[in-house]
C-alpha cells in the first residue's frame, strides 16, 4: 500500500438526553475523527473522544497532539512493518513508543488497524475472534423507566443488565435493586455500578443490605483502591468487585490477584490502547474477566470497541449509543437481541456523515 493521506474532522453532536459526567451535565458530546485516503478514497477511520470528567487529556489538547503526531508517524511505514510482523505487537510497540494521551492512541490505532485490515481487524487481534458479542443493557431513567425497560431488554434477548447505583439515598438504591431482581428472570445478570459514591461502611450496609440477590459484580463501590482494598480485606463485603475509574492509577504489570476483585472494565478510550491490551494479558493470566466498555464514542467509535472485544473474547458494555441524536455515520452502530453481529457492521467507508463533521486544515 502507498501513500496514505490522513485528514482530520471534528464533531460536536447534540444528545438525546443529558449525561451526568461526574456531577457535570453534559448536553453535547465533541469528538475528532481521523481517517486515511488512499488516492481519494477513504479507507479506514478512528474516533477520538476524551470523555469530561473521566479522560486526562481536554479535546483541545487530544486535538492539538493529534495534529502534530499525525504529520510524524510515516504511516507507509507502519503498514509495511506490519505486513512482516504479528500486526497487534507491532501497533503496540509503536504506540507506547510515542507517548500519546489515551483518546489519541486509541484513535490512530484502530484507525491504522482498520485500515491494513481494510474492512476488518478482528482477525489481526486474534485469530479465534467471535462472529458476535454481547452486550450488557444499561439502564438509565426514572424508577418507573428502569422497571420498564427491565421487561423489554428480557423480552429483547439481553443477559446480562447493568444497573448505575449510588445516585441516591443507599435505602432507595436498596428499593431499586430489589425491584429490578424482582422483575427480572433467572436467565438474566444483574450487574451494579456505584462509580466511586460509598464510603466503607455505606458499601458493606448495601452489600448486607441485598445479599438475598445475586450480583453478578460492582464496579467502583467506593471512593478509590484503597477502599476497595479495604473492602476485600475485611471479607465483609459479600459482591464480587470490579475495576473502573481505579484502572487509570494502576500499572497492568504491577496487578496481582486480589480475592475479591473478578472483574476488569476496560475503556480504551481512558485508558489507551496499549494499556487495555496489558491489562487484557494481566487479566487471562490471572483468571480474571474482562468486558470492553464504552466511554460515549459515537458509531465509529463504538465499532471499534466491538471489533476488540470480539478478537479478545471479553463481553462488551457498549449500549450506549441511544445518548446520540446525531451520528459520524449515516448508518449507526446496531446491537440486535442482547448481541453485535461483526459481520454485519456498518461500512465506515460509504458511510461517513458529512453534514455532522467538519474537516480541520492540517497544512
Ligand atoms: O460508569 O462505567 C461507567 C460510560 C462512560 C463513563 C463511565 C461509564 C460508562 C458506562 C458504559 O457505563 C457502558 C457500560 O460499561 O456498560
Ligand atoms: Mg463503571
Amino acid at each position: 500500500m502507498t501513500d496514505i493521506k490522513p485528514k482530520l474532522f471534528r464533531y460536536k453532536l447534540p444528545l438525546t438526553k443529558s449525561l451526568n459526567l461526574k456531577g457535570s451535565k453534559v448536553e453535547y458530546r465533541e469528538g475528532l475523527i481521523l481517517t486515511l485516503w488512499s488516492n481519494d478514497e477513504l479507507m479506514a477511520s478512528g474516533e477520538i473522544a476524551p470523555l469530561p470528567g473521566f479522560s486526562r487529556e481536554t479535546i483541545e489538547q487530544a486535538e492539538e497532539q493529534l495534529i502534530q503526531s499525525i504529520k510524524n508517524i510515516p504511516l507507509e511505514k507502519v503498514l509495511s512493518g506490519l505486513q512482516s510482523s504479528p500486526l497487534i505487537d507491532t501497533m503496540l510497540e509503536h504506540a507506547e513508543e510515542a507517548k500519546l494521551f489515551p483518546s489519541v492512541e486509541f484513535g490512530i490505532c484502530t484507525a491504522i488497524l482498520n485500515l491494513f485490515s481494510k474492512s476488518h481487524i478482528r482477525s489481526f487481534i486474534s485469530e479465534n475472534a467471535s462472529d458476535s458479542i454481547k452486550v450488557n443493557a444499561l439502564l438509565s431513567g426514572s424508577e418507573d423507566e428502569i422497571i420498564g425497560k427491565v421487561k423489554t431488554l428480557k423480552a429483547k434477548g439481553y443477559t446480562t443488565l447493568k444497573l448505575k447505583v449510588g445516585r441516591q439515598s443507599l435505602e432507595e438504591d436498596i428499593n431499586l435493586v430489589h425491584k429490578v431482581y424482582e422483575n427480572i428472570e433467572k436467565l438474566t445478570k444483574l450487574v451494579l455500578d456505584a462509580n466511586r459514591s460509598w464510603s466503607v461502611e455505606e458499601a458493606i450496609y448495601f452489600g448486607n443490605s441485598i445479599s438475598d440477590i445475586k450480583i453478578s459484580y460492582i464496579e467502583e463501590p467506593v471512593k478509590d483502591y484503597l477502599g476497595i482494598l479495604q473492602l476485600c480485606n475485611k471479607s465483609k463485603f459479600n459482591i464480587p468487585i470490579a475495576l473502573d475509574e481505579s484502572l487509570t492509577a494502576i500499572y497492568p504489570k504491577a496487578m496481582e490477584h486480589i480475592p475479591g476483585i473478578t472483574t476488569l472494565v476496560l475503556k480504551p478510550t481512558i485508558l489507551g490502547f496499549v494499556k487495555t491490551f496489558e491489562f487484557i494479558k494481566k487479566a487471562k493470566s490471572l483468571g480474571m474477566k474482562t468486558v470492553i466498555s464504552s466511554s460515549f464514542e459515537s458509531s465509529i467509535g463504538l465499532i471499534a470497541l466491538a471489533e476488540l472485544a470480539s478478537g479478545c473474547r471479553a463481553t462488551a458494555g457498549l449500549d450506549t449509543i441511544e445518548w446520540f441524536a446525531e451520528d459520524t455515520l449515516e448508518t449507526s452502530f446496531k446491537i440486535e437481541s442482547g448481541h453485535v453481529d461483526l459481520k454485519a457492521l456498518p461500512d465506515q467507508k460509504l458511510n461517513l456523515k458529512s453534514s455532522c463533521i467538519e474537516e480541520i486544515n492540517l497544512a
